[in-house]
């Protein structure tokens, strides 16, 4: 009996099907670099985030966290001060900041393009001063005869007759917008100026517009400027706005400040009414301001204000304007007459047969009795005196 032949053997003396190459697969040449893997999977985000999350300690990244977290509560405590502390610490910074976007002026200019009571401003930046276009008209410039509390250079009384539109500043100069204008033109406001001093105003060297006496923000109303200062100031306001920036006369200033109105002030005749409108001598400045006398009548109100306040604190009057009593004295353009006999009537300037140097200022301010802050009220200075009590506001011309 035989035994089989295994099976191993046969199968490696006759090579089987499985193990011969397929006639159509490329053989590999000698030398020739082995068949690519296909590459790894990219790493995903949460690859490199665990690791800076969830680090080994004391390695690199032990450290990288320890500074993403450092950076995450110096980022908090960043938008806490910005949003939470700067309000109380910078509030006119923080007001700045979140005002409007300003109105941008049309292309070409035509005072017939500005309805009254336009609100405009000419710097694209938002910096200029809010004007408001006035309409053109006719007023009383002056006091009638009966008037409370009139003073023989308010008359007589004259009709004026304004035929064109003009822009006047809504507000008074303030001592931020001034101190914009310092820093940009170096105007040299040294020399001192007539503060506050108990009774009377008196010369202090060493006093300015930074320093008037007392404190301010920078809304408040500047004070301790000259005329000289103010038109400096519309110098360098027409020339970065290519607009004619100037003081108003004295007749466009009664003009404005009246909005039509023919009372004592442009909200009626009684003084006790002023603190709602105007910040003048009320009973706060009486009692709280070192050397009041006893026979200046102040307004029988109380508007907590002693020194200026923040301008647009008080109501506007009809053309929308602000603090045209009160606040500050506001010099105008004319020289000082002692009475309007031979007056323009056509609301120019009145610049020829000058009693004297000084030039006119009119409103009243924050220290003025009431009878001051009248519409019709004047006072005057010499151009380059500087007064704890006197800013300023401007006029914008429109091209007819
Ligand atoms: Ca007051």
């Amino acid at each position: 009996m035989t035994a089989p032949a295994p099976v191993r053997k046969k199968m490696a003396a006759s090579p089987g099907v499985a193990d011969a190459p397929a006639a159509s697969a490329p053989q590999p040449s000698a030398g020739a670099p082995p068949p690519l893997l296909p590459p790894p999977p990219a790493p995903r985000w949460r690859d490199h985030v665990r690791p800076v999350l969830y680090p080994l300690p004391g390695g690199e990244l032990a450290l990288r966290r320890t500074w993403l977290r450092r950076g995450f509560w110096f980022g908090l405590a960043l938008l806490f001060g910005a949003g939470v502390v700067a309000p109380f610490v910078v509030p006119d910074a923080v007001r700045r900041w979140t005002q409007p976007a300003p109105a941008a002026a049309p292309a070409v200019e035509r005072a017939g393009d500005y309805p009254p009571g336009t609100r405009l401003r000419d710097c694209s930046d938002g910096t200029c001063p809010w004007l408001v276009v006035v309409p053109s008209g006719r007023f009383a410039m002056g006091s009638p005869a009966g008037e409370a509390g009139r003073s023989e250079d308010e008359g007589p009384q004259h009709e004026v007759a304004i035929a064109y539109r003009f822009a006047v500043m809504e507000a008074e100069v303030t001592r931020g917008e001034f101190a914009a204008f310092v820093q940009q033109t170096k105007h040299d406001t040294s020399g001192g100026c007539y503060i506050w001093a108990g009774d009377k105003y008196v010369q202090v060297p060493g006093a300015d517009w930074r320093n008037p006496g007392f404190k301010q923000t920078d809304q408040h109303p500047v004070v301790c400027v000259s005329w000289n200062d103010a038109q400096a100031y519309a110098r360098w306001m027409s020339t970065r706005t290519g607009q004619q920036y100037r003081l108003p006369s004295e007749a466009e200033w009664e003009y404005v400040a009246r909005a039509g109105s023919t009372t004592r002030f442009f909200f009626g005749d009684r003084d006790d009414d002023l603190c709602a409108h105007a910040n003048v001598g009320d009973r706060t400045t009486r009692d709280g301001l070192k050397g009041w006398q006893k026979d200046w009548i102040a307004a029988d109100c109380a508007d907590g204000q002693v020194y200026t306040a923040p301008v647009k604190s008080y109501k506007p009057n009809g053309f929308g304007l602000y603090d045209v009593a009160g606040n500050a004295w506001e010099w105008t353009q004319d020289c000082w007459h002692d009475n309007y006999a031979g007056a323009p009537r056509d609301g120019k300037a009145w610049e020829t047969e000058c009693k004297d140097v000084r030039r006119v200022l009119r409103g009243g301010g924050w220290v003025s009795i009431p009878v001051l802050a009248r519409s019709a009220g004047r006072s005057r200075n010499s151009p380059d005196y500087r007064v704890g009590g006197s800013g300023f506001r401007l006029a914008r011309t429109l091209t007819p």
